[in-house]
């Protein structure tokens, strides 16, 4: 059957000999595309193969711009816990997750958002490999129903390829506040595909999101046959096509003449093996349209979808203008102002650090004092009294510090974080700062990670993934780890807050700032490169949804309480009989040179500095440990509160982010930065504690 498809077999024994070469190189194309699964629909055991896939279950991947709600929709269908926020650039990676429904079993798989599946560009290259090899069943393409231009070009890209496509039109509640009304079936006929409206906020549009997978797996995309392009280019595609289809038999040809068109590398060389004839047409017809509009073929190829998604959109979209908008306009002018959003970031995030602060110390205090209250009663049961001591220090006194002292901190400052993440408020200090940060020689979008990073280092390493160099990178993950995360705010809050004054908060965090600006100007010195101007989608301003908020802030919450408990048990168990055989002594005599000399502290502190690098909150919980009080003024003078903080601010990332760096800038990095930050807080912590000796 696949010879009979060589019209030169039939022809002269001259074309048979062509033919028989054409055979064998193709027989080579196959088996290499068939290795990596590829693009071409081989034969369904090599794409079974591809993915070990269960029978029976529907796999599925979610496609679709940055911030369409394709992680809400994914944890909606599974349960999982992806990041959601309203701004663009969260999910990074691919995550699969799997559901029941009405009997049928789904294997859902959420993707990075993209603009297009064309270039090299990170997440358009890995959603495109992830779409080649793996062959989805079906795709469902998530679209944002307020932007539907911007979103139809990467549906109509998506199309050619002839996977099984849903498109789902996301925020329809939102887009029916702004007044826009959508013609379904209008759509449906333009695409060829079918269309749901849905709202994955509150699961509207998902049963019958599910029940049309179901209907379309493993059927073919009908109706495609034309490309989805302005006349000129669609000839130009047609006559790449015609060219090289014969060696594609059952694959989507039209998405491989478009992609051999934009240079695909690999099946360049493959057509160049198999007919150089063919290959120097793609070549000529790239060259002329070049000549025509005086671009590179790839931006001739995009605004071509552009302008089609336009024209679908013009056929199929009624706008009524609303009074609310001019309202979230205002807002965001009023926080993107020069002087106004500095203003507004300042006021925000002061008055949000003082919420914080004091809503946690009442609730921290008061619990403290309460659990205070019980120790003499409970160590009076035993009659061993060192026995007492070891189970309320060790076993009780690690899951009651993370209730009293950490908990009331946290979950406000997440509550926090999340709202300004979901509002849309974050992409604005991100614009807000671009100028500030540039001077630094950092990108503006770096402010998003390093904000986020006062919640915790490790997703906000990974959220550097949104620059766009990799040197942005480097330079925002380097600056991220400079950050007080949530469990060193613990420290500075609990500890110089509570026993200090607010004034050495403010100083503390003012000084980390200052810091961090001193280092990031000079890293970037040694990386003169410059960086890129701020190219990033504004996120609509939204009220943000409570749901979200609560899940996000429960989510990192319970991290907390679900790792910080446990481990504290362990620790607080060997931390127990290291003060039961009285060796903590010796341990804290050894590193006394450090600590005491050095540093100023009490001994006691070289081993909480010890375990803080598992968790820099457990400096401060595991204090309440060792000093067998949770009031810290008896154990330490202020001045020593400040030095001690101040080192556990800078001086180590923790075990977790130092694993998140090494994965993602590599150990040498990692460990440099790791190196300088060590050194670092030992040298800045020696000199405030001589400092502040002196100004007494
Ligand atoms: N009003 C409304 N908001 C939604 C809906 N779906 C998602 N959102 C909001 O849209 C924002 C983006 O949602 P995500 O699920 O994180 O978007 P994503 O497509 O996964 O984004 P990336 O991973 O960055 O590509 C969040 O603030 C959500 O709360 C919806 O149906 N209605
Ligand atoms: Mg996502």
């Amino acid at each position: 059957m696949v010879r009979s498809r060589y019209p030169s077999e039939a022809a002269s024994s001259a074309s048979a000999e062509r033919s028989r070469t054409i055979f064998s190189s193709r027989a080579e194309v196959m088996s290499l595309a068939c290795q990596e699964c590829n693009l071409f629909r081989q034969s369904r055991e090599c794409m079974l193969e591809a993915q070990e896939r269960k029978k029976g279950t529907i796999y599925v991947a979610l496609v679709g711009n940055p911030n369409v709600g394709k992680s809400v929709i994914f944890n909606q269908l599974t349960g999982a816990h992806q990041i959601i926020g309203n701004w663009p650039g969260k999910t990074t990676g691919v995550a699969r997750g799997q559901l029941k429904f009405e009997d049928v079993e789904y294997d859902i798989a959420d993707l990075p958002g993209t603009y297009s599946i064309s270039s090299e560009i990170a997440e358009e290259r890995e959603v495109r490999e992830y779409l080649d090899k793996a062959r989805p069943d079906v795709i469902v393409n998530i679209v944002d129903a307020n932007f539907l231009e911007r979103n139809l070009a990467l549906t109509l890209e998506l199309i050619t390829m002839r996977i099984p496509m849903i498109v789902a039109v996301n925020l329809m509640d939102q887009a029916e506040k702004n007044g826009i009304s959508i013609d379904f079936d209008g759509l449906r006929d333009l695409l060829g595909v079918p269309v749901i409206p849905t709202a994955g906020l509150t699961g509207r549009g998902i049963p019958e999101m599910l029940r049309e997978i179901r209907r379309i797996a493993g059927k073919e995309i009908r109706g495609i046959e034309k490309p989805f392009h302005t006349p000129v280019i669609a000839e130009t595609i047609e006559k790449v096509r015609s060219a090289i289809e014969r060696y594609f038999p059952e694959s989507p040809t039209l998405w491989i003449a478009e992609r051999l068109l934009a240079r695909d590398e690999k099946l360049t060389k493959m057509l160049e093996t198999v007919d150089p004839g063919a290959s120097m047409l793609v070549e000529e017809q790239r060259a002329a349209l070049e000549k025509k509009f005086g671009d590179d073929i790839y931006s001739i190829l995009a605004s071509d979808r552009f302008a089609m998604a336009s024209s679908i959109v013009s056929k199929t979209v009624k706008r009524t203008q609303v009074k609310e908008i001019p309202i979230e306009d205002r807002i965001h002018n009023l926080l993107t102002h020069r002087v106004y959003g500095l203003l507004s970031l300042i006021a925000i995030a002061g008055s949000s650090f003082l919420g914080i602060f004091l809503l946690g110390d009442f609730i921290a205090s008061g619990l403290s004092e309460w659990f205070d209250s019980l120790q003499p009663g409970f160590i009076g049961l035993f009659s061993d009294a060192k026995l007492g001591e070891f189970l309320w220090n060790g076993l009780l006194g690690g899951i009651f510090s993370v209730i009293s002292i950490a908990l009331p901190f946290l979950i406000p400052l997440f509550i926090i974080l999340a709202i300004m993440e979901d509002s849309g408020y974050l992409a604005r200090v991100a614009f807000v700062m671009d100028g500030a940060l540039h001077r630094l020689g950092l990108h503006g979008k770096a402010f998003i990670p390093i904000l986020l990073g006062y919640s915790c280092n490790v997703p906000a390493c990974i959220g550097c993934r949104i620059m766009e160099t990799d040197r942005d990178r480097i330079l925002s993950v380097f600056a991220v780890t400079l950050i007080p995360c949530a469990a060193t705010t613990v420290v500075i809050l609990g500890l110089v807050g509570t026993f200090v004054g607010i004034e050495w908060v403010v100083a503390l965090y003012a000084f980390d700032i200052l810091l961090l600006a001193l280092l990031v100007r000079a890293a970037s010195r040694l990386m003169p490169e410059k960086s890129t101007g701020l190219i990033m989608e504004m996120p609509p301003l939204r009220r943000p949804s409570l749901k979200v908020v609560l899940r996000q802030s429960w989510f990192r919450a319970k991290d907390f309480v679900y790792i910080a408990i446990p481990l504290l048990i362990v620790i607080g168990v060997i931390l127990g009989a290291v003060q039961y055989f009285d060796w903590l002594d010796e341990i804290s005599d050894a590193m006394s040179p450090l600590t005491v000399g050095w540093l100023g502290l009490p001994a006691f502190a070289g081993i909480l500095l010890v375990f803080g690098i598992l968790r820099k909150e457990l400096t401060l919980v595991m204090l309440g440990s060792v000093a067998g009080t949770l009031d810290f003024a008896s154990v330490m003078t202020p001045d020593q509160m400040i030095v001690f903080t101040l080192v556990v601010m800078l001086y180590i990332p923790c075990a977790a982010t130092i694993a998140a760096l090494i994965r993602e800038i590599g150990v040498r990095k990692a460990a440099m930065i790791t190196a300088l930050e060590i050194g670092l807080a030992l040298f800045i912590g020696g000199i405030a504690f001589r400092i502040l000796t002196i100004i007494g």
